[in-house]
């Protein structure tokens, strides 16, 4: 198989856009996509402050890397939750996010370590609501660190490296339960709706998982294979394994199922769930939540003592730049 545009041997081979290329035209034509996406949907322009939320996986690192060569002022963030699983997770993960940062001169990295700033781990929180899985404890702090790091550090644009493939699979979970509400909030931007939400994009999410992971090696980055030890068996997996094997059988029908459901939104398929949601602002950190009072996050954490005091509790660390508070949202 040949390269399309100068006819070498093809590196990779996309079958749904019936597309080969070898690895230069590849890296070009990735970096040219993401900039078309970022247009398509106006998720953010050269004057903005863009914050990139990063694992150590390959998909945050293959974005902030693409931002950077685009020219975007694009800087990191990222979360130490503390989770071992006996390959010590997130000592491994920050040390992916250090290595790219040496390769990297001069980007800026923002730390927030929970086990420093709100005293215990992501892990250990679960265990003290004596949940099974840490999981939803760790989508709610960091969701809540995100919107809060972007927003007190002046960054118009929050971005996750989120691919299609992880779109699809919450996608074919929110149709298959039917959760209207969700449908009707999942969109490559999400614009701020409250003064306590900041802007949310994913420039990534018209590509292919495969895609990610070939630019990410071909650009030499060094991330982390591993995934989380609590993903293992986790229902996303499930969903994405299923529409794995329905695009083994129709190339692109991954990319048609989650383009589709856009253009249905667009065209007001959902709009009539969209009106309903009211937020307040939470009592203690002023972040957005659906229920008066407290918000979630806030309540999480509402028997640890930190309560009011969350704003004045020292902090983390920045790498590179500024220190950054503790925070706290609630994402609806
Ligand atoms: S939620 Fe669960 Fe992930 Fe948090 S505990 Fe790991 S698997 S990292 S996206
Ligand atoms: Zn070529
Ligand atoms: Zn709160």
């Amino acid at each position: 198989m040949h390269c399309r545009k100068c006819h070498q041997t093809a590196a990779f081979n996309m079958r749904h856009h019936k597309l080969a290329l070898c690895q230069d035209h590849y890296l070009e034509w990735f970096v040219a996509q993401t900039q078309k996406t970022i247009e398509r949907y106006k998720m953010f322009g050269r004057d903005d402050k863009v914050l990139v939320a990063v694992s150590g996986g390959k998909d945050s690192l293959a974005l902030w890397d693409v931002l950077l060569q685009l020219g975007y002022q694009a800087d990191g963030l990222y979360i130490g939750q503390g989770i071992d699983g006996g390959i010590g997770y997130s000592d491994l993960s920050r040390q992916k996010i250090d290595i790219f940062i040496e390769q990297h001169t001069g980007v800026k990295l923002h730390v927030v370590d929970v086990d420093q700033v709100y005293g215990q781990t992501i892990p250990q929180v679960a265990d003290q609501h004596r949940a099974s899985k840490p999981c939803s404890a760790c989508g709610l702090i960091k969701r809540h660190i995100m919107n809060r790091v972007a927003l007190e550090e002046g960054y118009t644009c929050l971005t996750t490296g989120h691919n299609l493939d992880d779109e699809a699979a919450v996608l074919f979970l929110n149709t298959l339960r039917w959760q209207t509400q969700y449908l009707a909030r999942q969109s490559p931007i999400l614009e701020a709706t409250h003064p306590g939400l900041a802007r949310k994009a994913k420039p990534f999410c018209r590509f292919y998982e495969r895609e990610t992971a070939a630019y990410a090696i071909m650009r030499g980055l060094d991330y982390l294979y591993a995934e989380c030890p609590y993903a293992v068996g986790s229902t996303t997996i499930t969903y994405k394994n299923l529409l794995n094997e329905l695009e083994d059988a129709q190339p692109g029908a991954k990319l048609h199922f989650y383009l589709s459901f856009l253009s249905a939104r667009d065209a007001g398929f959902l709009d009539v769930v969209t009106e309903d949601v009211v937020l307040n602002s939470c009592d203690n950190c002023g972040q957005p939540t659906t229920s008066p009072g407290l918000c979630a996050f806030c309540r999480l954490w509402q028997n640890r003592s930190i309560g009011k005091d969350t704003h004045v509790i020292p902090v983390s660390v920045s790498l590179v730049g500024t220190p950054v508070m503790p925070v706290g949202e609630e994402i609806y």
